[in-house]
């Protein structure tokens, strides 16, 4: 996924530098861009790559995740840890490193802190990365390479020795959507994601609540409402599943053009993310959903390179999702939505 991307500086900058203090440990040489911090920066900026952060931040969500390979030469990442306010909610994820990789759910408001290691030794002189789509950071947490962000490579070379780097996130209002992440320094600058390395941030509404379709009309239901999310990605050639429980939270690899099963009557939500190279037109056969940010049902979305869509709708009856763009369809990029009987 190529990206383009938006530099926020200035605030963020300030909040990064004084709120979290510590994280700036991890940088090695000088920041060049933060003119104003420079007395500060100097200071902080000169210690050691690797050194251990102190704990001393206020991030609610404090996570750390890793990069491993694993069957087929596919790379993929793996949550370690991560603790909402301090409660941990490790074991909601999967314990092997999974493509896709974690869905990192958030809500608007959230800060976050992400350390990434690089399990991948393979290559010793190669970094891994963690870039985000849609969330707010300053230049330092893009997690790309030098050659594009002009001041530092910002990623975790192998594991060797504890090496790691941290982002910071401010998932500020208005950034409620569902994004990827992915790697963007192995390798190339264009990162490693379509040998693995990507995943999902579900970013919440403040508000709780969500528009959603029942077939035939259109509410706002309260995301706790919701009794399953499926992400599903968008390559070339397939369609790369995970799905969430409602209840318990727990996250769960589902493979290649996975079978989705809901129960009739639930609330579900579709989270799409294109990482091809190609347009791709996604239906569910037979359901009509809403287009975000309007009142308008639709039948079929296209979804471009980098582009996203969700929607919620309630589960009524089984049927097929498909990639109906031709030659993506002649791949086999399909699936089945199996909607057992429940309380219509
Ligand atoms: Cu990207």
């Amino acid at each position: 996924m190529k990206c383009q991307h938006s530099y926020a500086t200035g605030i963020f900058a300030a909040f990064d530098l004084l709120q979290y203090p510590s994280i700036a440990k991890k940088f090695r040489g000088f920041c060049i861009g933060l003119k104003t911090w420079s007395a500060l920066s100097l200071a902080i900026f000169f210690l050691p790559a690797g050194e251990t952060i102190a704990a001393k931040d206020h991030a609610k969500h404090q996570i750390e995740m890793i990069a491993e390979e694993i069957e087929d030469g596919l790379l993929a990442y793996r949550m370690v840890e991560h603790h909402v306010d301090g409660v941990n909610i490790t074991s909601r994820y999967s314990k092997q490193a999974t493509v896709p990789g974690p869905t990192i759910v958030l809500t608007e408001g959230d800060k976050v802190r992400l350390t990434i290691r690089n399990g991948v030794t393979l290559r010793p002189d190669q970094q891994i990365s963690v870039h985000v789509h849609g969330v707010h950071y300053t230049i330092l947490s893009d997690g790309t390479l030098k050659i594009i962000n002009k001041i530092e490579d910002e990623g975790a070379y192998p594991d060797h020795g504890g090496r790691f780097y941290t982002y910071l996130w401010d998932v500020a209002p208005g950034t409620a959507g569902t994004w990827p992440y992915h790697d963007h320094n192995f390798e190339t600058h264009n990162g490693s994601e379509d040998r693995g390395l990507f995943g999902t941030v579900i970013v919440n509404p403040a508000s709780g609540s969500v528009t959603a379709s029942n077939g035939s009309s259109i509410s706002s239901v309260p995301v706790k409402s919701i009794k399953k999310d499926y992400v599903l990605y968008l390559g070339d050639d397939a369609f790369w599943g995970m799905e969430i429980d409602g209840a318990s939270k727990q996250q769960t690899p589902l493979g290649v053009n996975p079978v989705l099963t809901a129960k009739g009557g639930d609330n579900v939500r579709f989270h799409l993310i294109a990482m091809g190279t190609y347009l791709n037109r996604f239906q569910l056969e037979g359901y009509q959903w809403v287009d975000p940010g309007t009142a308008t049902f639709i039948r079929m979305k296209d979804i471009g390179p980098l582009e996203n869509h969700a929607f919620t709708i309630k589960a009524i009856g089984s049927a097929n999702y498909i990639n109906a763009n031709f030659s993506r369809k002649l791949m086999g990029m399909r699936g089945s939505f199996n909607v057992t009987s429940g309380a219509h």
